[in-house]
């Protein structure tokens, strides 16, 4: 980790501007504060995709596109990197935020950052209409920095997903999880999850019980998962009898909402993140004042 935010930072000095890409369903906890950090330090400008905008909610992703226009030196814009018409607007947007770049002897560098999993590697594919890195969905695919020279007039360079050491909100790591950013372990999975279940019943009840035929609004997150493992007969057998398969059924779960099987869902709005940063500092002044008493 550290070294490959040494090498980010090197890289940072080459370059004119950061494309930092994060998931359209999950804007803000995607986004690595490193990235916001390294890129303030050197005062490069950024084009910020919102990247996977075909899974995400279009009115949320219109609610992010609005809230991160008030960021300085930033540019965002929600794009899917398969889709070939997306990609071919990124070029023109980059030379936007770098025009000391546009006088035909210096080639525009652009750099390209962001978690695991996002799309980096998918977009550095599409801008070079070649295959040039492996794309996979999971996460950590990429482990090395790769440079590529796009005709005289631009370069690109692809880094590894990165990380940072300590999630500040309980919620980010979840949605991290769930849109599989990191990778979980069998037990962890349930919880994950249960997450995700809790988060669409309060935001998209009809998705889940469209696909799962569950009642809308009757179940808590815990209670989905067995219902989904009822639903598609996962089960499994101990000397007690005959339980639902949980981690089946949260793997089914994951697996939906990874690939846009419960149709465009966003985990996150400008609204509920303001909303969870209240509730926390609530909670963190009531923990000041018991310690108190
Ligand atoms: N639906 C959808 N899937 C996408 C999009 N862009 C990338 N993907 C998928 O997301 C997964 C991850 O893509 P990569 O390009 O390997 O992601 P990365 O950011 O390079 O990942 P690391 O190298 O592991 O950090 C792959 O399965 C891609 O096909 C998109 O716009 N829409
Ligand atoms: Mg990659």
């Amino acid at each position: 980790m550290a070294a490959a935010r040494k090498k980010a930072a090197e890289t940072m000095a080459q370059t004119d501007v950061v494309i930092e890409v994060v998931d359209a369903r999950l804007p803000a906890a995607s986004a690595n504060p490193m990235v916001a950090e390294l890129r303030a330090f050197r005062q490069r400008p950024c084009l910020k995709i919102l990247n996977k905008a075909d899974l995400a909610d279009p009115v949320a992703t219109r609610a992010w596109l609005d809230w991160f226009a008030r960021e300085t030196d930033v540019l965002a814009v929600a794009l899917s990197c398969k889709r070939p018409s997306d990609v071919a607007r990124v070029a023109g947007l980059c030379r936007k935020l770098a025009p000391h770049r546009n006088d035909g002897t210096k080639p525009l560098r652009m750099m390209i950052m962001g978690i695991p999993n996002v799309g980096k590697s998918t977009l550095m594919n599409a801008l070079a209409r070649r295959r040039v890195a492996a794309v996979g969905d999971e996460p950590a695919v990429t482990k090395n920095q790769q440079r590529l020279d796009l005709g005289p007039e631009m370069s690109l360079t692809d880094t590894p997903g990165l990380l940072w050491p300590k999630i500040e909100h309980d919620s980010d790591g979840y949605m991290l999880a769930a849109s599989h950013a990191v990778g979980v372990n069998a037990v962890a999975e349930e919880e994950v999850a249960a997450f995700l279940a809790t988060t669409l019943m309060a935001r998209y009840p009809g998705a889940l019980a469209a696909r799962y035929r569950i009642d809308e609004g009757e179940l808590d997150g815990p209670g989905v998962v067995e219902a989904v493992a009822r639903q598609r007969g996962c089960l499994r057998r101990s000397r007690y009898g005959t339980h639902p398969d949980l981690e089946k059924a949260a793997i089914i779960l994951l697996t939906d909402f990874r690939g846009g099987a419960l149709g465009r869902l966003s985990l996150e709005t400008p609204e509920s993140r303001a909303a969870m940063l209240v509730a926390e500092q609530q909670d963190a002044e009531a923990g000041d004042s018991a310690n108190l008493a």
